[in-house]
């Protein structure tokens, strides 16, 4: 958003005006646009990052109420490791979408705790200690 919000009156002529618009809304095309995927938790779903299937791969629970990084992109058969921090949260897939790995339901700090994905699909996961901490592991 920080773009979209960056005031335009410095630019300097209408060339680059017209320009800034431009980029604005090709940017909010691809951040409204349809989202293609199963299992979306928001208005648009979840993005697909894009970048190239792991094997493996970490994921922070922070304290301050994030998971870090928001989404992976693991190869079928991956690994995510969830790393908790001091403060505690739990992890669920909710809407239980098909091939996801078992929930973390206690309620977890300073421990690591691995899961699986066998199955190729979009799992949207939340911790239901802190409304609005979620994030995305895409298997493909
Ligand atoms: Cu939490």
């Amino acid at each position: 958003m920080r773009i979209a919000l960056r005031p335009l009156v410095h630019l300097r002529s209408t060339y680059d005006h017209v320009r800034g618009l431009a980029v604005a809304a090709a940017f909010f095309a691809a951040a409204c646009g349809g989202d293609g995927y199963g299992g979306s938790a928001g208005p648009t779903g979840p993005v697909d990052p894009g970048t190239p299937p792991v094997a493996a791969a970490t994921v922070q629970a922070t304290p301050a109420e994030r998971f870090t990084p928001q989404s992976i992109v693991l190869a079928v058969g991956g690994t995510t490791t969830f790393e908790f921090g001091s403060l505690g949260h739990n992890l669920f897939f909710d809407n239980a979408p098909t091939g996801a790995p078992a929930n973390i339901t206690a309620v977890t700090s300073n421990q690591s705790v691995a899961r699986t994905f066998t199955t190729a699909g979009t799992y949207v996961y939340n911790c239901h200690v802190h409304p609005g901490m979620t994030g995305t592991v895409f298997v493909r």
